[in-house]
């Protein structure tokens, strides 16, 4: 792959995992894909969902209220989360067995305790920057392909974002998964396609 591409790897956290904070079904799976498309990237990032354990995202946080609810904050309508990534616990450590040595750069996000971020660029209140755009254009790169969970929120959400921001976006869909809360996978894919987000699968961008 060409140096203006990057390999954006979104929150691949033991929080996601079965059995983590927030399990996302088959999470695990996305660990060897994203391990055999890696040595393709000359740049890859991370990003890493790093919460507080007082996070306004957390139904633990709202008495009364339970995970998968939805509340009315400033910025807008957010999901009431399981407890999940917590700053410095194992359900917020990058899964063991990922493999992207040449990997440059890890953005924390969701790190204010009033303000949830999905996306590796901007924070919920859409107005909080995390400096990834800024990033990539300093080294030049035009083209993120993303991967890692979920796949309706975090992944698309970044995808998006990477659009607004300019830059060419693409899914690796087999190095995805998704929560699936609502409808919101159907929705995330429309979203996505509308502004221009593309579809690849790992095999198809192996092949020489
Ligand atoms: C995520 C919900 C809450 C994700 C993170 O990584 O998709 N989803 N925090
Ligand atoms: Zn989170």
């Amino acid at each position: 792959m060409n140096p203006s591409t990057a390999l954006l790897i979104v929150d691949v956290q033991y929080g996601f995992m079965p059995g983590g904070g927030l399990p996302v079904i088959d999470g695990d799976a996305v660990v060897p894909v994203i391990n055999r498309v890696a040595p393709l990237f000359t740049n890859a990032v991370f990003t890493q969902d790093w919460h507080p354990a007082d996070h306004v995202s957390f139904a633990a946080n709202h008495p009364g209220r339970q995970p998968f609810e939805t509340i009315d904050l400033p910025y807008g309508e957010q999901v009431l989360w399981p407890t999940h990534c917590v700053q410095g616990t194992r359900d917020a450590a990058l899964h063991d067995e990922l493999h992207v040595p040449q990997a440059q750069l890890i953005i924390r996000k969701g790190f204010h305790r009033s303000v949830d971020s999905y996306s590796a660029f901007m924070e919920a209140d859409r107005k909080t920057s995390t400096g990834l755009a800024a990033y990539l254009k300093a080294r030049n790169i035009t083209s993120v392909y993303l991967c890692g969970l979920a796949t309706d929120y975090c992944v698309a959400w970044s995808a998006l974002d990477a659009r607004a921001a300019g830059f060419e976006a693409t899914l690796i869909e087999d190095a995805c998964r998704a929560i699936d809360l609502n409808g919101s996978l159907q929705k995330a894919w429309v979203t996505m396609a509308d502004a221009g987000v593309g579809r690849i699968s790992s095999s198809e961008l192996m092949q020489p």
